[in-house]
Formats: C-alpha cells, structure tokens, sequence
C-alpha cells in the first residue's frame, strides 16, 4: 500500500507530487486527463476507485468542489483520511465534511497559501481544519510540500482562514493597481515606485493587530493615532489627485463611501474599524 494517494494533477497538484517524490515518497496518482499523470515517475491508477483503494490518505486537489464530487461519487471511502485542497467556501467545505463522513471517511479541509512554485519552499502553507485525528496521524506528510496551520475541528474554517487572507490580498492588489495608475502619464519608473510600495504595504500591515485588538475589545478609539476624522478630511485630495492625473476612482471609492457614512454617525474621532461592522 502507497502511503498517500493524490487526485488531481494539475499545477498544485503536479507541484505538490513533486514535493512528495523528491521527499522520497511514493504518492500513487490520478488525473482526469492521464497524460498529465504519466511522467512524474508516481505509480498512475487507472480510476479514481483504484486510486482510493492504494492508500489510507487520500489527498484531492481538483479545481472546485463540483469536481471532487464527480470525481469521488461512488467510490468507497470507509476508513479513509480524506484530505481535500480543493478550493471550496466554509459552506462548501462543511458539506463536504458532512459527505466524506457519511462514507465513514474522517475529513480534513485544506486552504493552499501558495502557487505552485512556491509549493516545497519555506513560504508556502497550507490552513487545515477538520478531523485532529486526522491532522495528528498525516501531518508528517502534509509538511513536506508546506508548512501546515490546522485552525481547528470546524472543517469550514481552513477556507474562512484562506478566503480572508486572499480577500485582503485583493484589496492589497487594488491598492497598488490605483499607485501605479497614479504615476502612468509621468516620468516615474514602475520600477522606482514599486520598492517604496512594498516596504509602506509592509509598515501599514501591522495594522491588522490594532483593528483585531479593537474589534476585541470593542472599543474603536483606542490607541487611534490618525482619526476617522482626519482621514475623511482628506479624501477630496485623493479624489481631486486621480482626477488630475485621469485616474478612475473607483478602486477606492467604496472603502470611502463607508468611512463618510461613519464619520456621518458622528463617530469621527474613532478608528475606521467601524467599517469592518458596516459590511455586516
Ligand atoms: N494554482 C494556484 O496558484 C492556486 C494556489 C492556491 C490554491 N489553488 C487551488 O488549488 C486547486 C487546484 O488548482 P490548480 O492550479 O491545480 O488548477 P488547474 O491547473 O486548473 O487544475 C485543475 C485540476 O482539476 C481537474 N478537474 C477539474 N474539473 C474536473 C472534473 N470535473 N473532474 C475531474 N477532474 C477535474 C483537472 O483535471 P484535467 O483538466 O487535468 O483533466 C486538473 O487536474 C483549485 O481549487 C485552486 O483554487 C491553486
């Protein structure tokens, strides 16, 4: 019997293989489309029931949750650890859980912090939640290809921990797309900008430790160093800035539609945390 079985070859996938082989593991392998699976030097399985049969981990890493079901539908998974990174939602993840264990399967979910490329280095890692059973027995394995992060027995909560964190990296993305814009039609090198970017991005994402503690303890004016207030003051300069330079505003205008309607609640001499309870 292989030690892991692994569904699922496409980029994560095929990066995670890799990570398993050159740790001398020997993962047995299934892909929809075989040819992807035939040069990895892993033993392919001709079904996916095959390829459940081999081990006692059992990993997926398809392209949404629909898949996994296709793919597993029918297929015998008592007595199997399934460990699956398919990218899904909480509510996704939770059914999936609820699934898996009704084939008498324990269950563990799976949010990949990295690209493939990154899959065998130091920064990747991966938020597992589900079954501690589960995570206590596999974690040798799952370690190899990234650092694992298990946030606990609620299966829907590895996908709440990676939404959240690529949620804000998205914010983070349209931040920098507007600084760039900004700077367009000028003399301005990307490329001078970009290392002053990177290190403010870096100073101002310490911040999250003071929104959390305030959201904590919910008192927003403390340790509030630059005032709703103050802030909504300036955000005709911002706005008057990307029209002089035939910027569109619209990456930054719903964050200040929000801060103006908590400065309208007369709560200007608080933090912009008030946003965070604005978007519930
Ligand atoms: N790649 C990335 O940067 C991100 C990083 C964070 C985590 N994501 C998630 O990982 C899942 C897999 O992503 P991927 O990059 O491997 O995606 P693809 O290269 O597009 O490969 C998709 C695989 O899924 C197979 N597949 C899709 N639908 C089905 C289906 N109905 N039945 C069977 N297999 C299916 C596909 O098979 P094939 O096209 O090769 O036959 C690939 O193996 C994903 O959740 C990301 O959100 C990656």
């Amino acid at each position: 019997m292989s030690d892991t079985t692994l569904i699922g070859l496409g980029a994560m996938g095929t990066a995670l293989a890799a990570a398993w082989l050159a740790a001398g593991h020997r993962p047995t392998v299934w892909n929809r489309t075989r040819a992807r699976a035939e040069n990895l030097g892993a033993p392919v399985a001709d079904t996916p029931a095959d390829a459940v049969a081999a081990s006692r981990l059992v990993v997926v890493c398809l392209l949404d949750d629909a898949g996994v079901g296709a793919v597993l539908d029918g297929v015998d998974l008592a007595g199997k650890d399934l460990v699956n990174l398919t990218t899904c939602t909480p509510a996704e993840a939770r059914a999936r859980a609820a699934w898996a264990g009704a084939r008498g399967a324990r269950y563990l979910d799976g949010g990949i912090m990295a690209d493939p490329p990154m899959i065998g280095t130091p920064d990747a890692s991966v938020f597992y939640s589900g079954s501690a059973e589960a995570f206590t027995t596999w974690e040798h394995v799952l370690a190899v290809p990234a650092a694992t992060r298990y946030v606990g027995e609620d299966p829907g909560h590895a996908a709440l921990h990676d939404i959240a964190l690529l949620s804000a990296m998205y914010g983070m993305f349209a931040g920098i797309a507007h600084a760039f814009a900004l700077i367009r039609a000028e003399p301005i090198a990307p490329t001078s900008l970009a290392p002053l970017l990177a290190d403010w991005l870096s100073t101002m994402a310490g911040s999250a430790h003071l929104t959390a503690a305030q959201l904590e303890t919910g008192d927003y004016r403390a340790g509030v160093s630059s005032t709703l207030a103050m802030q909504v003051a300036g955000i005709p300069t911002f706005l008057r800035t990307a029209r002089e330079q035939a910027v569109r505003p619209d990456l930054l205008t719903p964050y200040f539609t929000l801060m103006h309607r908590l400065a309208a609640d007369g709560r200007g001499d608080e933090d912009t945390t008030g946003v965070v309870d604005l978007l519930r």
